[in-house]
């Protein structure tokens, strides 16, 4: 006779082997049936001493509970049909593969380019005051040239910015000639959106103070800049044009599909600028520029339309991959 954890092993063994309901009752019933090894020393029990049947009771029981538990297992393994319980040849859940957005993108190489040319980084904030967006840049209140930048205002008083040109000032305010910056960042304006327009777009700004700085200083950093960018081939346009913070002032636009995209605006900056930030004019002059990230990321990758930036949609956003 096998002592009683023997008969358990040998049972959960033999459970092991069988496929069939038919196979599992007739185990089921060779241990636990009427004549079964189970019932059978069970019903020897009532021979013994207290004491006896106390723990040979208990040992007994628990191995019929934790026998029907198995057949119970076993059950459900062979009805849910065989040993198999998951399937395997499903179609697992697939993971997409992020991506550098294009604007981030285009950003970091215009930044490195200028960094090469020994600018350093500057940030300001997007929440401006009155004076940094406009009055310290010579646009007073009321001056026309605030219908051009219209923004949003907030009930402090304060305002989205415009443009990157407030970082101008927070810089001039701080550092003293020679000053060599580009300022990246979020712009917000209350344009009507097109395929060239956003109402949030992104610009990057540059600003260039020293004893001696010329026009042609400016021409040969943004030629430089822009053949870097894309290629000697690229076909530029330099246009006169007008900013109350810089004189005179110019725009630069780039021959891309069949029209001319504007894509900076730039200047000497103004002396009452410079005196502004108690920088004295008749000793320093400056070149300053705001290009359109959107704007140049449109025509590196060739896209149309400006509002493909925002969407969110993968299968534009996956079309622009690299180094
Ligand atoms: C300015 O914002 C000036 N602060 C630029 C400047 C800086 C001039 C320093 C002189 C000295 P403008 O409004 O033209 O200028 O905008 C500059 C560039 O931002 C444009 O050339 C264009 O590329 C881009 N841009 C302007 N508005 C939008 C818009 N709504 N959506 C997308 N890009 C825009």
């Amino acid at each position: 006779m096998h002592n009683l954890d023997e008969i358990k092993l040998i049972a959960i063994e033999e459970l092991k082997k069988i496929k069939t309901i038919e196979e599992l009752y007739e185990i089921k019933s060779k241990y636990l049936g009427k004549e079964g090894i189970i019932t059978k020393r069970l019903k020897t029990l009532r021979d013994l001493s207290i004491e006896e049947r106390r723990i040979l009771g208990s040992k007994l029981n628990e191995i019929k509970e934790l026998l029907e538990n198995e057949f119970e297992m076993k059950k459900e393994e062979i009805e849910e049909g065989g040993e198999i319980k998951y399937d395997i040849t499903l179609v697992g859940y697939k993971r997409e593969f992020g991506n550098i957005h294009p604007i981030t993108r285009v950003y970091r190489e215009i930044v490195d380019i200028f960094k090469s040319m020994g600018f350093s980084i500057e940030e300001g904030p997007e929440v401006e005051s009155d004076w940094y967006n406009f009055t310290a840049l010579n646009i007073p209140k009321y001056h026309p040239a605030r219908d051009m930048q219209d923004t949003f205002y907030l009930e402090n008083g304060k305002l989205l910015r415009t443009h990157t040109s407030p970082i101008q000032i927070r810089t001039m305010e701080k550092k003293k000639p020679p000053i060599r910056i580009v300022a990246p960042g979020r712009v917000f304006r209350r344009d009507e959106i097109d395929s060239t327009h956003s109402p949030v777009f992104h610009q990057l700004e540059g600003l260039y103070v020293d004893k001696s700085v010329s026009i042609s200083d400016l021409k040969g950093t943004l030629e430089s800049f822009i053949y870097n960018l894309f290629s000697k081939d690229i076909k530029i346009k330099f246009r006169p044009s007008y900013f109350p913070f810089t004189e005179p002032s110019l725009e630069v636009l780039i021959y891309k599909n069949n029209r001319w995209l504007e894509i900076l605006g730039a200047g000497i900056v103004h002396p009452k600028v410079l005196e502004n930030c108690n920088i004295d004019s008749k000793v320093y002059k400056g070149f300053a520029f705001g290009l359109g990230i959107e704007r140049i990321a449109m025509i590196k990758y060739n896209i149309n339309d400006i509002r493909l930036f925002y969407e969110n949609d993968i299968r534009f956003l996956k079309q622009i991959k690299g180094g």
